[in-house]
Parts: structure tokens; C-alpha cells; sequence
């Protein structure tokens, strides 16, 4: 916890630091004492496991690569009730938006097709959503 007189300081310089500084300094001392709700919920860790295979293993750019998801819970049960999203990105460069479409084919297994416009290393993000529970996977994929 900020010392009292940091506080107090800090109030007396308050004009000159302006709002902006003050909801800085203010995060600073409130991060020190205990959880605080941001303004925008942190990405919370995944709560379901998800998995993705890409099919082929090594995709080529421009070609068709599918894409399995699995989601489970914790013990293993395959999940149904969410929507899964898939996004591949390059993570050095900006590709523009590539949104894989995916859907259920079976129970906690989502299929969809998409493809990379570049050789290169990318990221396919994948996110399935209920409500307001999100979970979110990030999976490193190389393609020729
Ligand atoms: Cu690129």
C-alpha cells in the first residue's frame, strides 16, 4: 500500500498531472492493494480446453487447410453450447481480418475451412464463447 504521505503528495500535484495522470497514478497504487475490475475484463485463462488440428499438418499458402477444433471442459466432456470463431493473423505483419467459419460436426468438435494468404508463420486464434464466458487458445502454425 502507498505510503500516506505519497498520497498526500500526490494530491498536491494533482493540478498539474491532469486526469489522465491522476487515473494512472491512482491505478498504480490500487494494483498494489488488491484485484480492482478494470474497465475491460482481463483475457481470463481459458476455462475449457481446446485443441486444434490443422489438416494438412503443414498447410501451403493459398491452398484449403481444414481446421478441427475440440473443446472440452475440464473433465474431458466434449462441449456443444458454445460458438467457436477461428482467426488466422501473421504476427509479424498485418494480414487484414481472416475469419475462419466453424461448425459443429460433432459433439465438442467444430470443423471449418480457410486458408493462409502467405508462407510464413502464423497464428490461428481460436475462441469459444458462451455467454459471457469466453475462452480463448493461441496456436502456432507454419506454412510453406
Ligand atoms: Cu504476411
Amino acid at each position: 500500500m502507498a505510503s500516506e504521505s505519497f498520497l498526500i503528495r500526490l494530491l498536491i500535484r494533482l493540478p498539474r498531472i491532469g486526469a489522465g495522470g491522476l487515473l494512472f497514478f491512482s491505478h498504480l497504487i490500487l494494483v498494489g492493494c488488491a484485484p480492482h475490475p478494470a474497465a475491460v475484463p482481463p483475457p481470463q485463462q481459458s476455462s475449457l480446453q481446446i485443441t486444434l488440428q490443422a489438416t494438412p499438418t503443414k498447410p501451403r499458402q493459398l491452398d484449403p487447410t481444414t481446421f478441427t477444433v475440440r473443446v472440452a471442459d475440464r473433465s474431458g466432456k466434449p462441449i456443444t453450447d458454445v460458438a467457436v470463431t477461428a482467426e488466422l493473423a501473421m504476427p509479424t505483419m498485418d494480414m487484414g481480418r481472416n475469419a475462419v467459419v466453424m461448425n459443429l460436426v460433432e459433439p465438442g468438435r467444430y470443423d471449418g475451412t480457410g486458408r493462409f494468404t502467405m508462407a510464413g508463420p502464423w497464428t490461428v486464434s481460436v475462441r469459444a464463447v458462451r455467454g459471457k464466458e469466453v475462452s480463448q487458445q493461441s496456436f502456432p502454425v507454419e506454412v510453406q
